[in-house]
């Protein structure tokens, strides 16, 4: 297995599907954050618009009022990662201090997100999505899940890479829940090492998702073993980065399937 990254989730947002409103107030998310960084979290992943299901877009404006703030005051202690598609706010959380881009979109939104990694030479994550945030789960299709993503993911690759972002920037992410049903879901993590043939690194994000209630008819605040058993099967598939809210219990998780799988 890989050595995982931890990337926090710090979302500050009034409607997130898990933790809506709690981090709302800025002082708030950046205590938040230096928390999951104690916990062992690399990278914080710095969100101002949920992409939930029926989620209602939220303009650059406020977007960037919540968080630019956030950004400002985690920077100087972690990598920050700034979960957005609009170049526009993009390019304020670099300026505030972010070193990486998560594009859901994958630049479909706006390619201009790629021509600004390619200058400030950031990292972008292109994701997996069919559809868009308030129509995704309608009766989403495939020929073979893990074919279709794994194109999909190779073509947004070659245009970040004509708009100017140098490949070994790039991390790709299949985008566990974005227009996928269960049956979806499963069979792209369980096959997930085929992915690996990208060569990027591959971020996964199973965190509390639909796909565990699913399973087990768990509410969203009760899914922290089925976010940790997909999140720990996805690192032995060679997923490189494990996109988490709850920080402490994925590191220990980590510590433990490593210490099994390579011993010291
Ligand atoms: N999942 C969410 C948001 N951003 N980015 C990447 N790269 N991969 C993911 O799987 C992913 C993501 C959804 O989780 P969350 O941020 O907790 O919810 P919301 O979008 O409702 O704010």
């Amino acid at each position: 297995m890989a050595n995982p990254k931890l990337m926090g989730v710090v979302n500050v947002t009034p409607d997130s599907f898990s933790d809506g409103g709690r981090y709302l107030d800025p002082a708030a998310a950046i205590g938040h954050g230096l928390e999951l960084l104690e916990q062992g979290a690399e990278i914080l992943d710095v969100g101002g618009e949920s992409t939930r299901p029926g989620a209602e877009e939220v303009g650059a404006g406020e977007e960037m009022r919540r968080v630019l703030p956030v950004i400002e005051g985690l920077a100087g202690e972690a990598t920050v990662s700034i979960d957005t598609s609009k170049a526009q706010v993009a390019r304020a959380a670099l300026d505030a201090g972010a070193s990486i881009v998560n594009d859901v979109t994958a630049l479909r939104h706006d390619p201009e997100i790629g021509v600004l990694c390619g200058e400030r030479g950031a990292t972008l994550v292109l994701m997996h999505m069919q559809g868009d945030p308030r129509t995704m789960q309608e009766d989403p299709r495939y020929d073979d899940v893990v074919e279709d993503v794994k194109a999909f993911l190779a073509e947004r690759m070659e245009v970040a890479v004509a708009t100017g972002v140098a490949e070994q920037r790039i991390w790709l992410d299949p985008g566990i829940g974005f227009g996928k049903d269960l049956d979806h879901n499963l069979e792209l993590l369980r096959r997930l090492g085929e992915l690996r043939a990208l060569g990027r690194p591959l971020v996964i994000g199973t965190s509390r998702k639909s796909f565990i209630g699913k399973i087990d008819g768990s509410p969203v605040e009760e899914r922290l073993g089925g976010t940790i058993a997909s999140s720990i099967l996805a690192a032995a598939e060679g997923a490189g980065v494990l996109r988490v809210h709850d920080v402490a219990e994925a590191a220990q998780a980590v510590k433990v399937a490593n210490a099994i799988l390579a011993p010291a």
